[in-house]
């Protein structure tokens, strides 16, 4: 069995962080292992607080893991603050498998996760990462450009490694269409999936980088990991439970069923 590595935080309504990562990687047959960064007390409604694993500790967690298994593949997701990004940093720079980076700056409900001081820390990660899947706001935020939908300009000169866009919906778009875009050796790949319209959309981005990288340590192709990871995405979408008062989390397991893989 393949074994997965998640770096990021604990989501104590269970549907985002950790809990969303560890539920997927279990949905796709592969076997879970986590470093918390952060602990959030939250719910569907928000973030009421949150607090910082020392980092020193946040290490330990990351090299048990590595001391004993043959890692697969790792997932990156709530970082928080410059100095757990930098320990990050310095762990998975000698590393040497798929990394996927979630970018994490706020919830769904729009609590932010990452510290203002933190962004320049963060790019400087990207040059480890095997993808990156930034949404629109974040790669805005990262790169400084606009993007659209119908875009023709390229984001490889902004990063050092794959990205890949999501959510590029133009404001006018009258079609209900979630479109992702990938940036990957000098070529752009589209991919689309028809849009919901619900609120059921808690822990999506974690969820989405999560099948990649559990599908990259399955031995896909990145184009098709990610291609069947937004296929589940849109499955578990579907499929969720529908509980909360705000924006309620996805069924992973139903989710990965419903895709072929
Ligand atoms: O989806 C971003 C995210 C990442 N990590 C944690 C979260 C969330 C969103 O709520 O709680 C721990």
């Amino acid at each position: 069995m393949k074994v997965v590595l998640t770096i990021a935080g604990s989501d104590s309504s269970g549907g985002a962080g950790i809990q969303a990562d560890l539920k997927t990687f279990e949905a796709f047959g592969v076997f879970g292992t986590s470093a918390l960064t952060v602990l959030t007390a939250q719910n569907t409604t928000g973030v009421r607080s949150i607090s910082e694993v020392p980092v020193p500790f946040i290490k330990e967690q990351i090299q048990a893991v590595l001391d004993d298994f043959d890692v697969a593949a790792i997932k990156i997701g709530m970082l928080y603050s410059k100095e757990i990004i930098e320990a990050v940093g310095e762990i998975i720079s000698s590393l040497n498998m798929p990394i996927v980076f979630d970018p994490v700056f706020i919830s769904k409900v729009g609590s932010p996760l990452l510290q203002d001081d933190a962004v320049e820390a963060m790019k400087k990660l990207f040059s480890y990462a095997t993808l990156i899947t930034p949404n629109m706001y974040e790669a805005e935020q990262l790169f400084g450009y606009k993007f659209g939908k119908s875009d023709s300009v390229d984001i490889f000169e902004y990063a050092p490694c794959p990205v890949l866009v999501k959510h590029l919906v133009e404001e006018s778009s009258t079609q209900k269409q979630s479109v992702d875009q990938l940036f990957y050796m000098g070529e752009k790949k589209t991919f689309i999936s028809e849009m919901l319209q619900t609120t059921n959309l808690h822990g999506t981005g974690c969820s989405y980088s999560s099948a990649i990288t559990a599908n990259l340590a399955l031995g896909k192709s990145l184009e098709d990991a990610i291609s069947i990871s937004k296929e589940f995405i849109y499955q578990a979408i579907l499929n969720a439970p529908n509980i909360g008062n705000g924006a309620g989390p996805i069924n992973h397991k139903v989710g990965a069923n419903n895709v072929k893989k």
